[in-house]
């Protein structure tokens, strides 16, 4: 055989950064950055360059799995998906289709057709139980856009090129590249930013990776950012504030002053832990700059106050005029779905409002989805009898691990698309072996609105798909057939191949397929301005200060200390050499990270084995010093499994009011030896 290069994309994570994959017959020997790729221009981090030993596993799934009198063993897929069917059917006329739920993770986000799949196997079959990754990662940023812009989940992000301040707050893009604004490179655009002039702060209880390369570092106790961007906007209201503009474009302004009129200097420094001469140095900061793009992370919208923090981010974009304008932040509508193209409805200031499932009513659903803080108790009260899991490692990624997984065993069914045994497929009833990244053509889709400039990109296959493994779309079609449900109208499925059902999933965009194809990759400018137009033809101008939003904020005083927390603070934080659940085996360790004031305080050295302990449950790991970290909060990194998975300490109670966001930042925790 002979060897050959192809180009595609990476889709570890959603930066999609463009690469040469080198393959001699079934082996793929090399995956190297595509230096001519416009966009990541020959960036690749060392997770995509992992591919080649990602697809050839050990522990890789490639043919069907079925659970018979309690053994998973291998099977083909006429008989897994001939019991499938039989037992989704049953459920649904015994328990009607909520008792069929769904979870979308970063298995199926990241596969164009695997995400339109599951949303065809959604609304088809007409269930309500709709779970992903969204509730346990940045739901905030959903319903605080919603209720200040009208839209849900708009992600502003730096016009790169004019900006004069980025203000990063609990995100790290160095090390994870940014979830919901792909950084490519970041260090690379972090210093070409700073070299055209543009002024870097970080808002992060640890000197990140980020913070260590930026003009000014604030690290607030974990939870306070809001204080401090409430005093921010507080000072911009008497001096900096764009007037004109706010005079033309928002309302609300008097309410958001009476609600940041108690973060005085002084307040906000006592509570944020920080000394006033940080504070004024920011202000001075963002008055010199005039606009600036505020960029948030899973830092803010994982902790307690995440929706208030995401709202003043937004607020202070606002007040400055920086919002959807040039040298400040824009949104990018995406270049498939084209936001700005659609005839949106915009959101009454509470947001969309969708009951929560029936075992937690007072946990909202929010753009479609239930909180996945939920599922234990949905699976308990009999509501959720199957799960059809679209590439997610529930075991690793949802809460209160405890009680999750043992509730995930009670299903009836736990049908699991992955390319991988985890604990998760351990107790699954139904494996279903996919097609990887390496395996399937696929093009950028709903996860292009987090790019720096209007992206679409399309790869072929690069490989034959592994033992039986087969497309998500394959999967749902033939399941459909056996439930005799349509799952794809007027597409051909016996005919099909994933270009052809690319190609029916582009049928309603302005984006043609084959041209496309042709293409690979089709890029337009960022374009400003379409949210403001949105806001003041639809909203009657932004809403600076919505009233849930305000309300909650009042609740937050409860938790408000002169003194501080008393106990250790669980702080999220990614490791640089795995994506959450994957590529564990390359470089990273499990370990609990945690100041050195704080290990001798407790009497531990490096290296020790330690317990970290919550209401929950515990975990034991080794410690690991780093005094980046501000004394008080500790790292457990999440991804990792079993006794080593962080989810053990975090509780599905500890739960948003608004979103039914799990609390991953902000945990109280103990730290001992042994
Ligand atoms: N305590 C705590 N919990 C957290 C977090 C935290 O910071 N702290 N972070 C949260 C966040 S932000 C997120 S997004 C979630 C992430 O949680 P998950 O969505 O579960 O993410 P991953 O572990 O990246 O991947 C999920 C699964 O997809 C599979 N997979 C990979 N490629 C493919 C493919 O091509 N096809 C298929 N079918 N499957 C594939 C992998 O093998 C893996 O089992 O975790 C959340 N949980
Ligand atoms: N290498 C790698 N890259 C990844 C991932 C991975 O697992 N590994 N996961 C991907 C996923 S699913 C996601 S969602 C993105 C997330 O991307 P980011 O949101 O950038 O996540 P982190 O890198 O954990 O950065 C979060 C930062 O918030 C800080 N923080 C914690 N609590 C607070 C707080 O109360 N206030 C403030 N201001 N900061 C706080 C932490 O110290 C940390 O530096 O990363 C993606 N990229
Ligand atoms: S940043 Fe790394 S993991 Fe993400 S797409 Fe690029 S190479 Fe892949
Ligand atoms: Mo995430």
């Amino acid at each position: 055989m002979a060897i050959t290069e192809t180009k595609s994309f990476c889709r570890i994570c959603g930066s999609a950064c463009g690469i040469v994959v080198t393959v001699d017959g079934e082996q793929v020997l090399q995956v190297r950055a595509d230096r001519d790729h416009p966009v990541s221009r020959g960036y690749t981090c060392p997770k995509g360059r992992a591919l080649p030993q990602d697809h050839h596993r050990d522990d890789r799934v490639d043919v069907p799995l079925i659970r018979e009198n309690g053994t998973l063993r291998p099977t083909t897929w006429d008989h897994v998906l001939d019991d499938l069917a039989t037992r989704l059917t049953a459920i649904i006329a015994d328990a009607g289709p909520r008792g069929v739920g769904t979870f979308i993770g970063g298995g199926g986000f990241l596969d164009a057709s695997g995400f339109f799949s599951l949303i065809a196997f959604l609304r088809t079959i007409g269930t309500p139980s709709a779970y992903s990754d969204m509730t346990i990662d940045s739901v905030a940023k959903v319903v605080a856009a919603e209720m200040v812009t009208g839209i849900s989940g708009l992600e502003p992000r730096a016009d790169l090129d004019r900006t004069p301040l980025v203000l990063f707050v609990g995100t790290n893009p160095v090390i994870s590249h940014a979830r919901t604004l792909q950084m490519h490179s970041p260090t690379a655009a972090l210093r070409e930013m700073r070299g055209r002039g543009t002024a870097i702060w970080v808002i992060d209880p640890r000197r990140s990776e980020t913070a260590q390369r930026a003009d000014g570092h604030i690290a607030p106790r974990p939870g306070m950012d809001y204080v401090i961007l409430g005093y921010l906007i507080r000072e911009l209201l008497v001096e900096g504030a764009d007037r004109d503009y706010l005079a033309r474009h928002a309302q609300g302004e008097d309410r958001l002053r009476a609600t940041v009129e108690r973060f005085t200097l002084e307040r906000a420094s006592v509570l944020a832990g920080v000394p006033q001469a940080e504070l004024l140095a920011l202000l001075a900061a963002v008055r010199k700059a005039g606009r600036l793009s505020v960029e948030t992370g899973t830092g803010v919208t994982m902790q307690r106050a995440g929706n208030i923090t995401q709202w003043f981010c937004l607020a202070l974009m606002i007040v400055t005029g920086s919002l959807d304008r040039e040298g400040g932040a824009w949104v990018n509508p995406g270049r498939i779905m084209r936001k700005d193209r659609m005839d949106l409805p915009a959101a009454p200031e509470a947001g969309w409002n969708r009951p929560g499932p029936a075992s937690r009513p007072e946990l909202r659903g929010t753009a479609g989805d239930y909180p996945c803080a939920a599922i234990p108790d949905e699976i308990a009260a009999g509501h959720l009898r199957a799960m059809a899991v679209f590439g997610g490692n529930l075991e690793t990624c949802l809460p209160e691990t405890g009680r999750t997984y043992e509730a995930l065993r009670q299903l009836d069914v736990l049908a699991v698309f992955d390319v991988r045994h985890t604990r998760t497929t351990d107790i699954a009833t139904h494996v279903l072996p996919t097609k990887d990244q390496l395996e399937r053509a696929d093009m950028t889709f709903v996860t292009d609105s987090a790019f720096p400039l209007l992206v679409s990109q399309y790869t072929p296959a690069v490989v034959a798909p592994l033992g039986e493994r087969r497309a998500y779309w394959w999967i749902v079609g033939q399941l459909g057939k056996r439930m005799g449900i349509d799952f794809f109208p007027g597409l051909d499925l016996d005919a099909a191949t994933d270009d052809t059902v690319l190609a029916y999933m582009l049928a309603s965009s302005d984006v043609d397929f084959a041209e496309l194809k042709a293409q690979r990759l089709a890029i337009d400018p960022p374009l400003i301005g379409w949210v403001q137009r949105f806001v003041d033809e639809k909203v009657g101008g932004w809403r600076l200060a919505p009233q849930p939003l305000v309300d909650q904020l009042g609740e937050l005083q409860a938790f408000e200390s002169e003194a501080g927390p008393q106990s250790l603070i669980l702080i999220p934080r990614r490791q640089k050499y795995h994506e959450n659940s994957k590529l564990l085996e390359l470089r990273d360790k499990p370990y609990v990270f945690m100041a050195g004031v704080d290990a001798r305080a407790a009497g531990i050295e490096e290296g020790a084995t330690v317990t970290a302990r919550s209401a929950n449950g515990e975990v034991r790991r080794v410690l690991k010093i780093d005094d980046t970290l501000r004394a008080g909060c500790i790292n457990v990194p999440h991804g990792w499994s079993d006794e080593l998975n962080v989810n053990r300490l975090t509780d599905t109670r500890e739960v948003d009011a608004i979103t039914g966001m799990v609390l991953y930042s902000g945990l109280e925790v103990s730290v001992a030896p042994g």
